[in-house]
């Protein structure tokens, strides 16, 4: 990777797919400060998991670079409960913007995928090298073996038509416009919301699930943003690339961090019944960091952010 850009976008045409979502809006956020423009295309446009639709709206809108930020994602308990759809939903909407996007003679694509991609117990920090060297995390298997097709289907169009299509693999990520949803959402909103409602309601104690001791990377989803952008403009292999802050904290830790922003003063109730996961995940993001990227927005800064538009949109007074 160079520091140099190679891939400019001024006045390119920008397909950020997904763009309702907490990735898709941060990018449109962040792709106003560049001289392109942006396209988006609502679920009234098209079903992303129909092959036809996804065809035909490329064929017409015709981008020159393509932001893959659509995907059907959800926390533990959902990656868990819906196997068939995070597998099924995932490879359809993959398949179908990769294959539209070579069909379309499409400039570049950046394709995004997780950090469960990799072995559940993997060596820390996980390097690149590391994919498929080992059995996947059972709760989210689905979502990572989809994922990992992804990989494999920008590496397929690469070396057989010589796509210009790179993969990036983030964190876990939080932000403005995550799903509080309690039964879907990740780690950090739903800790957000129980708590501001345990506030609300002079509740005792909150509930966390799992045993507190697993460990999370977590990038706020603006500077997520900011890194695929410049991975765009900088980066042209086969390799994927990770997207990390290179720290890691317990999930206790992360429930003190977004008590004390909230302004929850009660206990942590750890729920045993409720399954911990994969271990620990840190990324080794040494290849990013080393063309030149670093994030801006610290864990508390971007959970303080999290929290003023959280009370701005969502919480119920
Ligand atoms: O964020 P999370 O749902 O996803 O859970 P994963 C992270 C950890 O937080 C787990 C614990 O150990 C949970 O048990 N946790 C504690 C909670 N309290 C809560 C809570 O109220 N809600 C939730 N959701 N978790 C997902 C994958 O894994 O991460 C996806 O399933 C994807 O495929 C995504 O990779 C980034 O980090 O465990």
């Amino acid at each position: 990777m160079t520091e140099s850009d190679i891939y400019a976008l001024d006045g390119k045409r920008v397909w950020v797919a997904g763009h309702n979502g907490m990735v898709g809006s941060a990018l449109c956020r962040r792709l106003a400060d560049e001289a392109c423009d942006v396209l988006t295309a609502s679920r009234n446009d098209m079903d992303l998991r129909t092959q036809a639709d996804v065809e035909d709206w490329v064929a017409d809108r015709r981008p020159d670079l393509i932001f893959v930020a659509a995907a059907k994602v959800g926390g533990i308990l959902a990656n868990d409960s819906l196997p068939a759809e995070f597998l099924y939903d995932n490879l359809m909407i993959e398949a179908n913007i990769i294959h539209a996007a070579y069909r379309q003679g499409v400039e570049k694509l950046v394709f995004l995928g997780s950090s469960c991609i990799y072995p559940r117990l993997a060596p820390q920090p996980m390097g690149e090298e590391l994919l498929l060297t080992g059995p996947l995390e059972d709760t989210n298997q689905w979502y990572a073996v989809a994922k990992i097709a992804g990989i494999k289907l920008c590496q397929a169009y690469r070396r057989q038509y010589g796509c210009d299509f790179i993969s990036a693999m983030p964190t876990n990520l939080f932000g403005i416009e995550d799903n509080f949803d309690l039964a879907s959402s990740h780690v950090v909103p739903a800790l957000m919301a129980k708590m501001h409602r345990a506030k609300q309601d002079g509740a005792a104690s909150v509930e966390v699930w799992g045993s507190g001791t697993p460990r999370r990377e977590l990038l706020y989803v603006d500077d997520c943003a900011d890194a695929l952008v410049h991975l765009a403009k900088t980066y042209s292999g086969e390799g994927h690339i990770n997207v990390g802050t290179g720290e890691d904290l317990t999930i206790a830790e992360i429930a003190a961090a977004i008590a004390k922003v909230v302004g929850f003063e009660g206990e942590l109730a750890f729920d045993r019944t409720k399954p911990d996961g994969t271990p620990k995940k840190l990324l080794d993001s040494r290849l990013l960091n080393e063309s030149g990227w670093r994030p801006a927005i610290s864990f508390e800064e971007g959970l303080r952010r999290t929290y003023a538009w959280y009370l701005a949109h969502k919480a119920t007074q």
